[in-house]
């Protein structure tokens, strides 16, 4: 899932801080009466990385370092581990156990985590936004130099924790809340691309509410697609759970009017409504959707996505949410995802919270939203 996010961002750390470390202590063994020495070879070296900054900054000018795409990311990529250790942050580090990191090293430290984000799927506005925050701590902290890797963990851990979505929901939790406010029957509609998993994830839920002593029915108004009816219909057996269907071809609005009417009349708990994906562009699904919601006015809209889209599903999220009010997303298939960029930005890219990530193919195969666990699976 994260794993591989977690270990790129683990190896820049410990990367940039073992040079750090190593370089250190090569300084401090160097003798006081090669001090004079040094500070002169300090001052050199101060001017060459003036140099250094003034090229970056006229890099920055020219757009070079906003404007990565794809190809000059992976060019970059056999450079990103080497970091080099100016001496002016070298020296520092001689004679106090803090070390303030000088702009260079921050700049070749923030520009190795951009890489790794950009690649990781994390949209650009997002890594732009945390590559703010993280120059603000690497410049504003004194970092001691033998924790330096912990120290720069605990940075990077606060950057990521400002950027994503720090409310935690609980699905179920919500919808208990919902019940005992009599908010009966609770109408959940879900909606997406075809294949992103938004009958399997309405298994998930019928299945666990059920196991929670809610009393659930499933409507199936993805009548586009012969076998999505069976489908559903096959989870509801193997549930136990009842299912209200048309046949093929069918006014899925009627099916959502005649799954709430089923609800209402034998005291049913939760209604969920299963509906067709195609392209967001197709302007009949969004006239089917927007008609099913209209009739069945549910108590929550659910985007379910692939994490696996990457950037491109802030884009969906926001072309549906043209036509439908969208409450929250399910990212799924997030077991299949090598990148997890997805999951740090697209509550910061659509303003809709992510309420449960799909872990897998089975019943109990998700997760509640939490940024703790999110920080937790990134964070080494
Ligand atoms: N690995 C994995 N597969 C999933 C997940 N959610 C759904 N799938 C699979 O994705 C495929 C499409 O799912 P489906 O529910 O039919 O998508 P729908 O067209 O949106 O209803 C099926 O093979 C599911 O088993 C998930 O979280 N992880
Ligand atoms: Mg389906």
């Amino acid at each position: 899932m994260f794993d591989s996010l977690k270990k790129k961002l683990s190896d820049a750390i410990k990367s940039f801080s073992e040079k750090e470390i190593t370089e250190s202590r090569e300084s401090k063994e160097e003798s006081s009466e090669n001090l004079e020495n040094v500070e002169k070879d300090n001052n050199q070296e101060e001017s060459e990385i003036e140099d250094i900054d003034k090229e970056q900054n006229l890099d920055k000018k020219s757009g070079l370092n906003n404007n990565l795409n794809k190809n000059n990311i992976e060019a970059n990529e056999t450079e990103k581990t080497k970091v080099k250790i100016s001496k002016s942050t070298k020296i520092k580090s001689v004679f106090s156990g803090k070390i303030k990191l000088n702009d260079s090293d921050i700049y070749n430290f923030l520009e190795n985590i951009r890489m790794i984000l950009l690649q990781s799927d994390v949209s650009f506005d997002t890594t732009e936004k945390l590559m703010e925050l993280l120059d603000k701590e690497l410049h504003e902290g004194k970092f001691n130099k033998k924790d330096l890797s912990d120290e720069l963990i605990n940075s990077v851990r606060n950057s990521i924790g400002d950027v994503i979505d720090k409310k935690s929901f609980n699905l179920f939790d919500y919808i208990n809340e919902q019940l005992k406010l009599n908010n009966k029957p609770f109408k959940i509609m879900f909606l997406g691309f075809n294949g992103t998993g938004k009958t399997t994830t309405i298994a998930k839920i019928a299945y666990n509410l059920k196991n929670n002593g809610k009393s659930v029915v499933l409507s199936a108004s993805d009548t586009f697609r012969a076998a999505a009816i069976e489908q559903l219909n096959y989870h509801a057996k193997k549930i136990g759970v009842p299912i209200i269907k048309g046949t093929y071809g069918a006014d899925p609005a009627s099916i959502a009017f005649d799954g709430i009417a089923y609800a209402k009349s034998h005291s049913i708990d939760v209604v969920l409504i299963d509906t067709s994906g195609r392209q967001e562009t197709n302007k009949n699904l969004m006239g089917e959707l927007e008609k099913i919601s209209r009739i069945s006015k549910p108590d929550l809209t659910i985007f379910v996505g692939e994490s696996i889209s990457g950037g491109d599903l802030s884009e969906r999220i926001k072309e549906f949410s043209q036509h439908l009010k969208i409450d929250g997303v399910i990212l799924t298939k997030l077991d299949c995802d090598v990148k997890g960029g997805s999951a740090i930005s697209i509550s910061m890219e659509t303003g809709i919270p992510i309420y449960m990530f799909g872990t897998g193919e089975g019943y109990s195969d998700f997760i509640n939203y939490d940024s703790s666990y999110i920080l937790k699976s990134l964070i080494p």
